[in-house]
């Protein structure tokens, strides 16, 4: 067997063409990052990006046991259904929920912080929920160990 048959390098070098549609504003505001960043191209930033994409599921994948923790979330509220969806997924979870607290950015935006404490499954599981509604621009899960294992 090949060497780069075993640690995966033969995956990496087929590359594969896909197509993909984004808002303009998203896509100006990712190509200056690129260009800040001094990548050689778009194709490398988004490899990159899908990149850390995989790591930090697979860091959601680790979370286990008593955990504290908290989503952030910035959303559109002015997308039908979306603040709905969202109360519902937090009804849903309410044994984990010490508190939340909610900011009006701007006319369309909103920042939500939900402050967790529970068992580590059942956190990603609601910060899974809520990630994958369409109209969330943002989101992000940060949990530690609880005090009795720290
Ligand atoms: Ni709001």
């Amino acid at each position: 067997m090949h060497k780069s048959d075993i640690n995966g390098d033969t995956m990496e070098k087929e590359l594969m063409r896909i197509g993909v549609s984004l808002p303009d504003t998203l896509l100006n505001k990712f190509d200056e990052i690129i260009d800040q960043r001094g990548y050689s191209s778009r194709s490398e930033g988004i490899r990159d990006a899908i990149r850390n994409y995989i790591s930090y599921y697979e860091w959601m994948g680790d979370i286990k046991g008593h955990r504290v923790g908290t989503v952030s979330v910035i959303y559109d509220h002015t997308k039908r259904g979306l603040s709905n969806a969202l109360a519902d997924i937090q009804h849903h979870y309410t044994h984990l929920i010490k508190s939340s607290v909610h900011i009006h950015l701007d006319h369309d935006n909103c920042f939500e912080v939900i402050v967790l404490d529970g068992d580590g499954e059942n956190i990603k599981e609601l910060a899974e929920a809520i990630m994958s509604l369409k109209g969330v621009k943002f989101s992000k899960l940060t949990t530690v160990a609880s005090s009795e294992n720290i």
